[in-house]
């Protein structure tokens, strides 16, 4: 880590506070740096300021009581004036997948009236190519008195008195802040006085190395990743498909086709969840139509997938037998509930079975209240839902199932789309269909 930064940094402007921004604000803080956390949701803020957190992340807790506790970190609904503003606000799609930045526009307009002369401003949000040049646009239209970088990466720092860059933000939910802290960083700032303020802002709590680069280009590297892993896990869920119909084990068949020192196909599952894979590749699309007919049908591939497992378990269910459906979170070990696929396939279990549906995740204390209102799905624990249903479909590899007792599904339809339990020795499990 650095000790020093080119760029005074006293206090530090976090906007946003969810799963990127809060971790982001408590490792600056961290560094005896103030920083303030701006979010719109007032029980958040309440949260915060009582060293408390609203998500599940494993050891942010510890660092956001810390650093509350020192005064270093506290939670507003108004941005405030600081030396630098970091913009993590959620940036989804609207209508036919088209890229939503009203939050993004909002969060803008806000920050205008608190600019200074000097502030340096980074878009961490995933964001469709140019967003980083309109927030400079949108700014320039609000602050005349100042001068912004909006006219391309060849400007000379003396033109403009504000720094402004994109720093697509990487890390994985689970990992969040071991990942902030090594990860690399690409760093696109609107001129090399915006990326290299930036870098010295990130020198103060990263050990990853800062890749400099212009706004555009960055803009698309953090898409192009997401992307990427979607294409690939993809692949994994077409074969598994494919190895259903021809009756073959797939993990089994993964497992060795991945001895290959140049194939490492990821891993199937129920479909792909958060607000990160299963949205970002639309920016793509949206940006470039005719070019991206492989991400469309990445997405489709994807997206289809909770179908299938739906059918899946129609198909070995009774009518009005009991089913249950273990995890609801897009991914293992986090209370995340967006775009998950088990939250699809939930509720069309819902819409098409007649007997009960329990739901089991452990990381949240009640159901989603568009699940809580459906009539046939209740909220259960492993325990009591095993012990009632004839169906068991694992929709999330949650550490809980995992570890649990597998000697209680003797006799039970299991359908297993995470691969959690295939490694158990003992034949023990009857009808498991063991694909993905
Ligand atoms: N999944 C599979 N099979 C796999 C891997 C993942 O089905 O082999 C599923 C997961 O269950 C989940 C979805 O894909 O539903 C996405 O999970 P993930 O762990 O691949 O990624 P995210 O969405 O949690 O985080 C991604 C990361 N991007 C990449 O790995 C390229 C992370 O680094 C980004 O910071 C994050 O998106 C983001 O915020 O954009």
């Amino acid at each position: 880590m650095h000790s020093k930064t080119k760029i005074n940094i006293k206090k530090v402007c976090v906007i946003g506070l969810g799963y990127v921004g809060l971790p982001t604000a408590a490792i600056i803080a961290n560094q005896g740096i103030t920083v303030c956390g701006v979010d719109v949701n007032k029980r958040t803020v309440e949260t915060i300021n009582k060293g408390k957190i609203h998500i599940v992340e494993p050891d942010l807790d510890i660092m956001v009581q810390s650093t509350v506790a020192a005064g270093n970190l506290y939670a507003t609904t108004s941005i405030e004036p600081a030396d630098a503003f970091i913009i993590a606000v959620p940036t989804p799609f609207k209508g036919k997948n088209e890229p939503d930045l009203k939050y993004l526009e909002q969060a803008v307009q806000a920050l205008a009236p608190n600019l200074n002369q000097g502030n340096l401003i980074i878009l961490e949000s995933t964001s469709p190519v140019g967003t980083t040049k309109k927030i400079a646009r949108w700014l320039s239209d609000a602050r005349p008195d100042l001068k912004f970088p909006i006219f391309g990466k060849d400007l000379k720092s003396e033109k403009h008195n504000i720094y402004i860059a994109h720093s697509p933000e990487r890390v994985l939910p689970g990992r969040i802040l071991v990942e902030l802290i090594n990860n690399d960083r690409v760093i696109g700032g609107l001129s090399q006085a915006c990326s290299e303020q930036t870098k010295d802002l990130y020198s103060l709590f990263i050990k990853g190395k800062c890749h400099l680069t212009d706004a555009d280009t960055a803009e698309l590297v953090k898409l192009a990743e997401n992307a990427y892993r979607d294409t690939n896990i993809a692949f994994a869920n077409e074969m598994s498909l494919v190895c259903n119909k021809l009756n073959i084990d797939i993990w089994d068949m993964i497992d060795l086709a991945n001895l290959h020192p140049r194939v490492n196909i990821l891993k199937p599952g129920p479909g792909v969840g958060g607000h990160c894979i299963a949205v970002d590749p639309w920016f793509i699309v949206h940006s470039a139509p005719e070019q991206t007919p492989l991400i469309q049908t990445t997405r489709q591939v994807n997206n289809s997938k909770p179908d299938w497992v739906v059918k899946q378990a129609l198909t070995v269910t009774k009518p009005s037998s009991t089913i249950a459906c273990l995890g609801l979170s897009y991914k293992s070990d986090i209370d995340d509930l967006r775009e998950s696929p088990a939250i699809r396939i939930v509720k069309e279990l819902a819409a098409r079975h007649l007997g009960p549906i329990i739901v089991v995740e452990p990381n949240i204390l009640e159901l989603p209240s568009d699940l809580r209102d459906l009539e046939n799905i209740k909220y259960g624990l492993y325990e009591q839902a095993i012990q009632q249903s004839e169906t068991v479909i694992v929709l999330t590899d949650h550490k809980e199932f995992k570890n649990a007792d597998q000697s209680r599904l003797v006799n039970k339809e299991v359908i297993d789309t995470r691969g959690i339990w295939r490694s158990s020795k003992e034949p023990i499990i009857t009808g498991i269909l063991n694909n993905g």
